[in-house]
């Protein structure tokens, strides 16, 4: 008997397999366990791969990966680039009014997006609690262009609108843990539900997101969940290239004396000079140095 192969995307990566949906011909979906080859192969939730089902060894094993258009990635606890999905339109930042947004974290994924040509925007989830208390800083990032809707993903309010905007496009969702990107998933995709069951708990017992995970909507739509962020520790990449990564930066970096200015201290620098006009938003601004003076640190001998 001779094997039988196929392609397909991987919805989630384990250690040492993935779980491979398999084509499906028009009777709904079905998914593979695969396993890798070799421990070099580091496969992503979103990697297009090649796969072969050997029926001497009785198990599916990943072919080769076919290439990425793009790959996201943040720093683990140990400081080294962790991949959290691959081939991405559309990176979903979410926030709520709890827990506490940390928008220095929301500059950071915005700015990595932009570094990487990715389509942002933000939902701001719970507006059941009231979201008055996020309004100004919805204000600056609307004036920035960055899309943001308000939805309840607990009342369904702005659920279908979001829908919406998200059909026809891969967008990956995260943020700080606990903000609701899992109930955003369910709400909008309440037939992808019964997937999230492999949520575990953690230590205080609340269900959390512990890898990422690809939701499929329709043929060209998909969300794809990522495990929340509890600290901060962006790429070196990143940093380094904070300043094309803020648009309103970015966009005067033009008008600075110096080419090289890095909008710090130096003379004539046109950043400084909006921040202190009110043009750039200042806590913008910070988030920016914040990237910088890392950068310096991790750089410094
Ligand atoms: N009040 C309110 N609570 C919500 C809403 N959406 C989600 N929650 C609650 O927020 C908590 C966290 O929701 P999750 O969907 O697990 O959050 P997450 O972002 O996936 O968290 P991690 O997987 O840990 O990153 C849960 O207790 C949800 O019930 C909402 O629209 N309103
Ligand atoms: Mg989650
Ligand atoms: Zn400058």
């Amino acid at each position: 008997m001779s094997d039988t192969t196929g392609s397909g995307v991987v919805l989630a990566s384990y250690g040492r397999g993935v779980l491979v949906q398999v084509s499906d011909a028009g009777s709904g979906e079905s998914t593979l366990r695969c396993s890798l080859k070799g421990r070099k192969q580091r496969i992503v939730c979103g990697d297009r791969v090649a796969w072969v089902y050997e029926p001497a060894n009785d198990g599916a094993s990943v072919e080769s990966i076919e290439p990425r258009r793009n790959l996201i990635e943040r720093i683990d606890s140990r400081g080294r680039p962790e991949p959290v999905a691959a081939n991405i339109d559309r990176l979903a930042i979410v926030v709520a009014p709890e827990p506490v947004p940390d928008w220095f974290l929301v500059d950071r994924y915005w700015a990595g997006a932009e570094l990487k040509d990715i389509a942002t925007m933000l939902i701001v989830n719970k507006s059941d609690l009231g979201l008055e208390s996020l309004q100004a800083e919805i204000g600056t990032y609307r004036g920035l262009g960055l899309p943001c809707v308000e939805i309840a993903a607990h009342r369904g309010s702005g659920v279908a609108e979001l829908r919406a905007t998200l059909e026809g496009s891969v967008t990956l969702l995260v943020g700080q843990s606990g903000v609701g990107k899992s109930s955003i998933v369910n709400a909008i995709a309440p037939e992808a539900a019964a997937q999230t069951s492999e949520l575990t708990r953690d230590a205080e017992g609340r269900h959390t997101t512990t890898t990422a995970r690809w939701y499929r909507l329709n043929a060209q739509t998909a969300l794809v969940d990522a495990p929340g962020v509890r600290d901060f520790a962006p790429p070196a990449s990143l940093v380094r290239a904070a300043e094309r990564g803020f648009v309103e930066i970015h966009a005067l970096a033009v008008d600075c004396r110096f080419n090289d200015c890095r909008h710090m201290e130096e003379p004539g620098c046109a950043v400084r000079s909006a921040v202190l006009a009110g043009r750039i938003a200042a806590r913008r601004y910070e988030s920016y140095r914040r990237l910088v003076r890392l950068y310096e640190k991790l750089t410094s001998p």
